[in-house]
């Protein structure tokens, strides 16, 4: 079974190296690590190209031209992956926000829950946020989870979740590759899709961490676009 990790990357080059030695620690037969980079200011494009360099069997690198959004780097790299014959794809940040060694337990459910996806998920009995964020943080992230589960009821408990394993075939039925929001409402829009072709999504415990090096690319726009996103979902035609 073929499994590729996609890592979007902006800006990350300390945190790059260690979470590849995090997923390479595993010790999963047949893993692979995609990077998506928007052609980084600090360089972890082309460092990226040296860590492959090292590895060429299981790291490969995407690089695009500019910065445009966690979303479109996650369709590039997830069409990249099907197109390369993954059984199962990993979404995970690089900024070591989402612990790897949860990984064997998301691929054990994914087997044996008949579930279309597995979420890394905060809000489940045993996972957490991170216990640095202030109370404001806290309570942004769980309205939001709230907000988004009042409107669209996916009866799912971490409906903003970035860490995620899939199927290759729920990927393909929900046609990835359409999806036009970008940030947290990318994670959403995914989620819906899946509810909405009759497949199963199940979740696993993670205590997620906050970031140590480099800054956040959330932005008032991201947050924004998720406000609005789950009205666009529920009266659209789109989904
Ligand atoms: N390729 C690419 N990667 C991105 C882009 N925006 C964010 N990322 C990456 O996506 C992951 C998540 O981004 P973060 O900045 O940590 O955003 P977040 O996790 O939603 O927000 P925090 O909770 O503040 O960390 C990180 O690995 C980023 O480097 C982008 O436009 N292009
Ligand atoms: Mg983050």
């Amino acid at each position: 079974m073929k499994v590729t990790v996609v890592v979007p990357t902006y800006n990350e080059r300390e945190n790059l190296p260690v979470a590849v030695d995090r997923l390479t620690a595993l010790a999963i037969a047949d893993l692979h690590i995609l990077v998506v980079d928007d052609n980084s200011p600090d360089g972890t494009g082309e460092f990226a190209d040296k860590l492959a360099a090292e590895r060429p069997e299981n790291l490969g690198v995407l690089h695009r031209t500019e910065k445009d959004g966690l979303g479109r780097a996650y369709i590039a790299g997830i069409t990249r992956a099907l197109d390369e014959g993954a059984d199962v794809i990993i979404q995970m940040d690089a900024d070591l926000s989402h612990p790897a060694d949860v990984i064997p337990a998301m691929l054990d459910k994914l087997e044996t829950s008949g579930a279309g996806v597995v979420l890394g998920s905060r809000y489940v009995p045993g996972g957490s946020t991170a216990t640095e964020w202030k109370w404001y943080r806290k309570a942004l992230s769980a309205w939001a989870n709230f907000y988004v589960n009042a409107i669209l009821r996916m009866g799912v408990k971490d409906a903003t979740a970035g860490f995620k394993a899939w199927k290759a075939d729920t990927l393909r039925a929900i046609d990835v590759a359409s999806i036009r929001s970008n940030g947290y409402s990318f994670q959403v829009e995914m989620n819906y899709r899946t509810i909405k072709r009759g497949v199963s999504i199940a979740e696993v415990p993670i205590r997620f961490e906050e970031r140590t090096k480099g800054a956040s690319k959330m932005s008032l726009k991201v947050q924004l676009e998720s406000a609005a996103m789950p009205w666009k979902l529920l009266f659209g035609r789109q989904v």
